[in-house]
């Protein structure tokens, strides 16, 4: 099957999704655009909804990022069959994504003095209010948000990852379960390679 996924050269969005790809052995085009040169007009506007990312296979385009990473798992051995299991997951990579607009603050302040204020902004309040909270229900349930590794435990990887890029930090060092779901997540067969052989990525909100 023909797969192919096309983001950023960036973790962002896409990073959690790239991991479960290689994860799950799954062939796929890893397409990369450079942030620079955006926007490309004739590639943005062919995008159903103008943003990246977007997983195809074949024919059939997929949008929304968490919908891509819900997919894939479904096509490995990251999501549950349970209605009520999958749906706690759900509402794990959700409280995840809640992460998103905080982050977005700092990366859309401008000048030192304000980039400043919302790293502190972000480290002592969403940061320490999320991650108190994820370390609590990892804890609870095995290390991970569903008792054993799923697609969420790889979303809230790729988040604090994206995180730690833009922040130059490593904001789940004082969580030990996530410290320790993150690294399991980095040493798993075919993420650890594929970890290897990456390009460094570029914080282009400095
Ligand atoms: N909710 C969407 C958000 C996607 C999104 O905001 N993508 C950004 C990149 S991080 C984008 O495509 N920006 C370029 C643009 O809007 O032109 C998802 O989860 O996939």
């Amino acid at each position: 099957m023909d797969r192919k996924l096309t983001y950023f050269h960036l973790n962002g969005y896409a990073e959690s999704i790239r991991y479960m790809l290689h994860y799950a052995g799954l062939e796929f085009q890893d397409i990369r655009l450079e942030r620079a040169s955006w926007p490309i007009k004739e590639i943005k506007d062919a995008l159903p909804y103008g943003r990246l990312p977007v997983y195809e296979e074949g024919d059939r385009k997929l949008t929304q990022s968490l919908a891509i990473a819900r997919y894939i798992a479904s096509q490995t051995d990251l999501l549950p069959t349970d209605p009520w299991e999958q749906a706690v997951l759900d509402a794990a990579v959700l409280n995840v994504y809640e992460l998103i607009p905080k982050l977005a603050a700092f990366i859309t302040a401008n000048g030192p003095e304000k980039k400043h204020q919302a790293k502190e902004e972000f480290l002592t309040g969403a940061r320490d209010y999320y991650l108190s909270r994820f370390e609590e229900e990892l804890k609870a349930n095995n290390g991970f948000f569903g008792g054993k590794l799923t697609w969420a435990d790889f979303v809230l990887t790729g988040i604090i990852e994206c995180a730690n890029l833009f922040l130059e930090a490593e904001i789940e060092k004082e969580y030990p379960t996530i410290d320790t779901l993150v690294k399991h997540i980095r040493s798993l067969s075919g993420v650890k390679e594929y970890i290897a052989a990456r390009k460094p990525y570029f914080n282009y909100s400095l």
